[in-house]
């Protein structure tokens, strides 16, 4: 064969190596030391000064020729094995480091549990009270004087009488609002005094959109030495603007009647209505938010608090429909529909509790 053709043989051989080790294997056979071209090196000795000249100068070309080849097709060869072995060895980041979430935080705890941070935040603690209650801390010691309509404020699911006890005490109701635990506070733990209640309260009315006949409502209360109006307004007006993340909320006191309360007021907040919004803030609007006003003397004097040595005020709103107007939901009953897809929707992620420092 001659060094033409054997070119011509190599070259074809080295493209034709799929992998390393086949490439190798056509270096050796043509570089090696019993190589093609080696041999046809040893055979320069044989020839002519003039011969060896010639043939001796092709085949260094040839030579360098099919080594620059090698190289390349080598080359190629690895940069292949590495993107094949990039390939199978991927890793996808996008993956989730952890599991996907199961279940929600419901809106309602969300929303109790704003309001804690945010009441905490003022040095309010927490209280408690029973749902079934008796009639004296639902209404006789919240100053409803007994036949009185006020008690006909809100409608009652009466429970049959408690055995063994005489009067107000045996007189058993489904508390109509959390104000009975102004009522539980006092008496426990006297004055001074700043505590806020959360839980279910009970009222024989029909549902609908914005109506149940149990929801949720918040009690504050704080009594002291010199509270007065200003505070309760400075209360509110703050933890609106917290718990709607609204700097300078407007927040406008309107009279209203507590038995329980006196001066008593309506909460409103400013907000500008549309066809199908509401935006909380600036705008012409109000919207209600709950009951308020300084604790009736009379309410003091029942829990053996001097009504000349402290005064104090209180609050009451109802959780449902300010989760409603936080979060846009637009129908209270579907609260307690144990629909799945609406706490997915509506629910919150169970491993951000709220905090101020974030704001709730
Ligand atoms: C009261 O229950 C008073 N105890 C509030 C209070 C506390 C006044 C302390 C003064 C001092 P009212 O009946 O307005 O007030 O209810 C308070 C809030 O409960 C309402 O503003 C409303 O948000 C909510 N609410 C009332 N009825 C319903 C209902 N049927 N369904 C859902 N939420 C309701």
């Amino acid at each position: 064969m001659n060094a033409a053709e054997l070119k011509a043989e190599l070259t074809k051989k080295i493209e034709a190596a799929n992998d390393l080790g086949q490439l190798d294997e056509v270096r050796v056979s043509a570089l090696g030391k019993k190589g093609a071209i080696t041999e046809l090196m040893k055979g320069l000795g044989k020839m002519s000064p003039e011969d060896r000249k010639t043939e001796g100068a092709a085949l260094n070309v040839m030579k360098d020729d099919i080594a620059a080849k090698l190289e390349d097709r080598q080359k190629t060869l690895k940069k292949a094995a590495m993107d094949e072995k990039l390939k199978s060895e991927t890793l996808d980041i996008t993956l989730e480091p952890r599991p996907a979430r199961k279940g929600t935080i419901h809106p309602l705890t969300q929303t109790m549990d704003e309001m804690i941070a945010i009441f905490a935040d003022m040095g309010f603690s927490i209280h408690d009270g029973p749902d079934i209650e008796d009639d004296f801390h639902n209404f006789t010691a919240l100053n409803f004087p007994p036949k009185h309509p006020a008690r006909e404020m809100q409608d009652t699911f009466f429970l049959p009488d408690a055995e063994g006890q005489d009067g107000d005490a045996a007189k058993r109701v489904l508390r109509t609002h959390t104000s009975t635990c102004q009522i539980r506070a006092m008496m426990e733990l006297g004055a001074p005094l700043r505590k806020i209640v959360m839980g279910r309260v009970y009222r024989a009315e029909a549902m609908d959109t914005t109506h149940s006949a149990m929801f949720h409502q918040i009690e504050g209360m704080m009594i002291d030495t010199n509270t007065n109006m200003g505070h309760l307004k400075g209360i509110m007006k703050t933890f609106c603007e917290k718990f709607f993340g609204v700097e300078d909320l407007p927040v406008r006191f309107r009279p209203s009647f507590f038995p329980f309360t006196e001066p008593s007021a309506e909460v409103d907040i400013g907000c500008s209505k549309t066809r199908d919004a509401i935006k909380i803030g600036g705008g012409n609007d109000w919207l209600e938010i709950g009951g308020c006003g300084m604790v009736h003397p009379n309410v003091l004097k029942n829990v053996g608090i001097d009504p000349e040595k402290y005064q104090g005020f209180a609050f009451g709103m109802g959780l449902e429909r300010m989760t409603m107007l936080k979060y846009g939901i637009t129908d209270v009953r579907s609260f307690y529909d144990g629909d799945t897809r609406w706490n997915e929707y509506y629910g919150h992620d169970p491993i951000n509790k709220p905090n101020l420092a974030t704001g709730v």
